[in-house]
């Protein structure tokens, strides 16, 4: 079998260890614990681990003790989504038809090798919403509820939980949806927000970002009922979804420049802390891996067609720049604020996600770049479009072709 199928095999004593340790009680519960014990002493981390152990301990607390009232839950009607792999999106409505909804939706937290560069074998046991680095795109409607089972398989080696930045309260829901290996949650939160946001692992302390940037996280796009709209309040409709997650990813090398290779999710702990304190990540990259929007894995798109590029970054901020075309309408912030227009690059915040519409004009080949070119040059933040239709030589054309002058 492939080494970069869903998992190698690592000894049973091993992982017995490891799992010793998720479930050992008060260290797992500031994500400190849930992994193995560090060969050494990384980055110093203990200041950070406790604070946040607190953070959630208070946060799950709140609930415990509460004496609210249940939600009040009639008007909505109860919906299935089904999650897909990026850089596809869900079936959806862009307009929401009937009341309210209570969207249901599962995720899984597969821990998994992933090859992240074929050129140089780097490779990283990425820690997952779904198997798939981003996770999954998730779409509603304001006023929509969203209710998320979240499972931890039995043979993960770590702790997980999620933190959605659309939602209120409890750390994001992170706080009450700390799920240990075999765990399932579930958590309902209201989305009162429109826009595109990101949501990601926040185990606590270090864990955080590691496993964020181990690729655990994704967006959810939070439509407003009516759909999108102009700022005249024209209304604005897409004909697909391209979803993008720029994953950055510090690799730790060994003596000779090499990238290692670790048998186990959570064995990289110490070197990837170390390699994380640089702010410098090895890589940069579209949906997973260098090279995974290019090629085969290009966007398709006809002239005339529609996109709405949904654009995630939970840790680095990025500035998306369509290479031949352009952002005709940009909600950088929410869906609340009209769209900015005619925009020639535009700017993701780390922690974010961000939508821009544009209707393809031309057929060829568009690259989807971060504007910062050494990101998407040597780094791997560039993705495809490769656009069919007839040219128009009103937009474009080559006068003469180049010639000795
Ligand atoms: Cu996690």
């Amino acid at each position: 079998m492939n080494r970069f199928g869903r998992t190698i095999d690592t000894p049973t004593s091993r992982r017995n260890v490891l799992r010793g340790s998720v479930l050992a009680g008060a260290a797992a519960v500031t994500g400190a614990g849930a992994f193995a014990m560090p060969r050494r002493a990384p980055v110093r981390t203990a200041r950070a681990d406790a604070a946040s152990a607190h953070l959630h301990k208070a946060a799950e607390q709140m609930t415990a003790e509460s004496d609210a009232k249940p939600a009040d839950l009639s008007g909505y009607t109860r919906v299935r989504q089904e999650l897909v792999a990026p850089p596809f999106a869900p079936e959806h409505e862009q307009v929401a038809t009937g009341g309210p909804k209570i969207v249901e939706i599962e995720m899984e937290t597969p821990e998994k090798l992933m090859m992240v560069d074929e050129d140089t074998g780097a490779s990283i046991w990425a820690l997952t919403y779904n198997g798939s680095v981003p996770g999954p795109l998730i779409i509603c409607h304001e006023g929509d509820m969203v209710e998320l089972t979240l499972r931890n398989p039995a043979d993960s080696m770590m702790e997980h939980n999620i933190d959605f930045h659309a939602s209120t309260g409890a750390l994001g829901g992170g706080g009450l949806t700390h799920v240990y290996p075999g765990e399932e949650v579930v958590l309902r939160w209201k989305a009162t927000k429109a826009g595109c946001f990101t949501y990601h692992c926040a185990p606590g302390g270090a864990m955080i970002p590691y496993h964020v940037c181990h690729g655990m996280n994704g967006a959810i796009m939070v439509l407003p009922r009516d759909g999108l709209k102009d700022a005249a309040g024209n209304q604005l409709r897409y004909d697909s979804i391209a979803y993008f997650g720029e994953q950055d990813y510090y690799l730790p090398r060994d003596e000779n420049g090499d990238y290692r290779f670790y048998d186990a999710a959570g064995d990289d702990y110490a070197d990837s802390l170390d390699a994380m304190a640089t702010l410098t990540p090895t890589h940069q990259v579209f949906n997973g891996a260098v090279g995974a929007l290019t090629g085969d894995g290009a966007l398709k798109a006809k002239v005339g067609e529609t996109v709405l590029m949904v654009h995630n970054s939970c840790n680095v901020d990025s500035r998306p720049h369509l290479i031949g075309g352009h952002g005709d309408y940009v909600w950088e912030t929410s869906f609340t604020d009209p769209p900015l227009t005619g925009v020639e690059t535009w700017f993701v915040r780390g922690g974010c996600a961000v939508a821009a519409m544009y209707t393809f004009e031309q057929p060829g080949v568009y690259a989807y770049v971060n504007h910062n070119l050494i990101i998407a040059a040597l780094k791997g933040a560039t993705a495809h479009f490769v656009v069919e239709g007839q040219w128009n030589n009103d937009l474009m054309e080559q006068v003469s072709a180049p010639r000795a002058f």
